[in-house]
């Protein structure tokens, strides 16, 4: 193999090392987020009581498919990860937290 071959490998190897590097950085920082999403629906869920409504509101849920709106959003109903299917049109479920009664639109992210 001549010299600037192998140079040539090297840069690449190089270059695909740090796209690497790069990508894992983003995973990290995605997976950071979706920790702060769950803490945030599962505080969410604890505060969440019998409190009467006074208030009510509507919330739109949006994404990517497959981001995992739905999985969120049955989370926060049943307290557990259950598995769902691609919607197809939308999902609607209400959700109390303290005296707010949210009306929840997850939309499919087919749209
Ligand atoms: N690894 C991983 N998988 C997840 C996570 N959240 C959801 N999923 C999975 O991702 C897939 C899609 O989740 P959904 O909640 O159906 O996604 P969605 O955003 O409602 O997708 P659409 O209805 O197609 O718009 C399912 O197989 C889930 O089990 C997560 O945090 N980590
Ligand atoms: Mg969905």
């Amino acid at each position: 193999m001549s010299t600037e071959t192998i140079e040539d490998l090297r840069q690449e190897n190089n270059e695909l090392r740090s796209r690497v590097e790069a990508l894992e950085s983003k995973c990290e920082e995605l997976s950071e987020n979706y920790e702060k999403l769950l803490e945030m629906v599962t505080e969410l869920q604890n505060n969440s009581s019998n409190d009467k409504v006074e208030k009510e509101a509507k919330a739109l849920i949006v994404g990517l498919d497959a981001a995992g709106k739905t999985t969120i959003l049955f989370q926060y109903k049943t307290g557990e990860v259950v598995t769902t299917v691609p919607t197809e049109d939308y999902n609607m479920d209400e959700v109390q937290h303290k005296n707010v009664k949210f009306q929840m639109w997850d939309l499919s992210g087919m749209f």
